[in-house]
């Protein structure tokens, strides 16, 4: 068998893989949708935006940076300068879109993706770079950003949300239009996890105020989404008891509306929401991937003709909300940040070895003291050698 035949059979759907990713495809289920493919705005009876003109073109601004600075960031990675690099390429109107839904005082929880998230709640983007250069641990101070460390563990993090969004409850924290809500990031191979599963129920029986925000990008590594369910995600919400909805995750205006109402829904203390966010993972799963092996190009083709940035700008051209100006000055300002992450990143010292028994624990041990002290005189056996 061709590989490339291998890799359908794996789909289970034969040729039929760039018709499972048309959103027109009958078979697929609705979702929450105010910006189409080709830029114009379409009204939902439940959900809607009210943004001006200079929060449409913010949000443009937003999409652009991060695009460009994960571009970056693959780069580096190629040339050497980054162990790892999870790419968010189609993915940034889910993370733009519910980065900026999150008021200052919610708490979110993210995979090791959310590079958009991260840059929506004001975090320096060289941060994750220190952690994927092996440098640090990932330098930002969660509970000053209101982000939490990336989590490489595949839905761990599900868990210390739930977790955490059931102390703001004790804390008394919600109930009212300043409460605070949690969202957790996960994808959709993470719906298979027991972690997952576990939290839906905590979070549900003890009406957190937690929103689940699943990026289905349609693949978990090579794996693909019939590999994870028989229906679809937000589906899935309904046994669990509370609601679950899907949004288009290509679309900024509806990812931001659907999240807005869910955290709303949180803080007031009305309990959990699963918002199933339905986009396309465009790039590898990592740089140790080759999504080639496991799909065919029609399907990426089919997926680029609904890049969450195009739609943005054809709206922005269409009602004569931005010139060419303002185009250009974006790519501009694009250019100039990542030139200084890279600057940033190539000039990021490393890190003196014996530092890394000070981040064990918050204050440390006796055990710990003694495995340095060891440590620190093995490396100084080999001062003078070339070893
Ligand atoms: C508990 C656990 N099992 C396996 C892995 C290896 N792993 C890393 S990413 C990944 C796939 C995750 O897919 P998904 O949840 O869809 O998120 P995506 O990477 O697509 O954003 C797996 C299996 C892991 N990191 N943690
Ligand atoms: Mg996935």
């Amino acid at each position: 068998m061709a590989k490339g035949e291998a890799a359908r059979t794996r789909n289970g759907r034969g040729g039929a893989a760039a018709a499972k990713a048309d959103l027109s495809d009958p078979a697929e289920p609705a979702f929450v949708q105010l910006l189409t493919p080709s830029g114009e705005r379409v009204e939902h009876p439940e959900y809607s935006v009210d943004f001006t003109d200079e929060q449409m073109r913010g949000l443009y601004r937003d999409l652009v940076i991060v695009r460009k600075l994960d571009a970056e960031a693959t780069a580096l990675q190629r040339q050497g300068e980054l162990g790892i690099w999870a790419s968010l390429l189609g993915q940034e109107a889910a993370q733009v879109g519910s980065g900026r839904a999150l008021r200052q005082q919610d708490m979110a929880f993210p995979t090791y993706r959310e590079h958009g998230v991260l840059y929506c709640r004001g975090i320096d983007p060289i941060m994750p770079l220190g952690l994927f250069r092996g440098v640090d641990q990932g330098g930002w101070d969660p509970n000053e950003f209101k982000f939490s460390m990336y989590t490489i563990v595949i839905g761990a993090q599900t868990l210390h949300a739930t977790g955490y969004a059931m102390g703001v409850s004790k804390d008394g924290k919600v109930g009212g239009d300043d409460g605070e809500a949690v969202i957790a990031y996960f994808g959709d191979g993470a719906t298979s996890q027991g972690d997952v599963n576990e939290s839906f129920i905590w979070a549900s029986v003890f009406n957190a105020p937690i929103v689940f925000f699943c990026q289905n990008n349609q693949y978990a590594i090579s794996e693909p989404l019939e590999r994870q369910t028989r229906i679809p995600l937000y589906q899935r919400a309904a046994g669990f008891g509370f609601p679950g909805i899907r949004v288009d995750g290509n679309d900024v205006l509806a990812s931001y509306a659907v999240t807005r109402a869910a955290l709303d829904n949180a803080r007031l203390g009305n309990g959990p929401t699963l918002i199933e966010a339905y986009t396309y993972r465009m790039g590898a799963h990592t740089t140790s991937d080759d999504p080639t092996r496991y799909r065919i190009a029609t399907e990426v083709e089919a997926w680029q003709a609904k890049d969450p940035i195009k739609r943005v700008r054809a709206y922005l051209e269409k009602n004569g909300m931005a010139d060419a100006d303002f185009f250009d000055g974006i790519d501009q300002q694009a250019a100039t940040e990542s030139l200084s992450l890279r600057e940033r990143v190539l000039s990021m010292p490393n890190p003196d070895p014996a530092t890394l028994f000070d981040h064990v624990y918050p204050h440390g041990s006796h055990e710990l003291d003694e495995q340095k002290a060891e440590f620190i005189s093995y490396m100084a056996s080999f001062e003078g050698s070339h070893h």
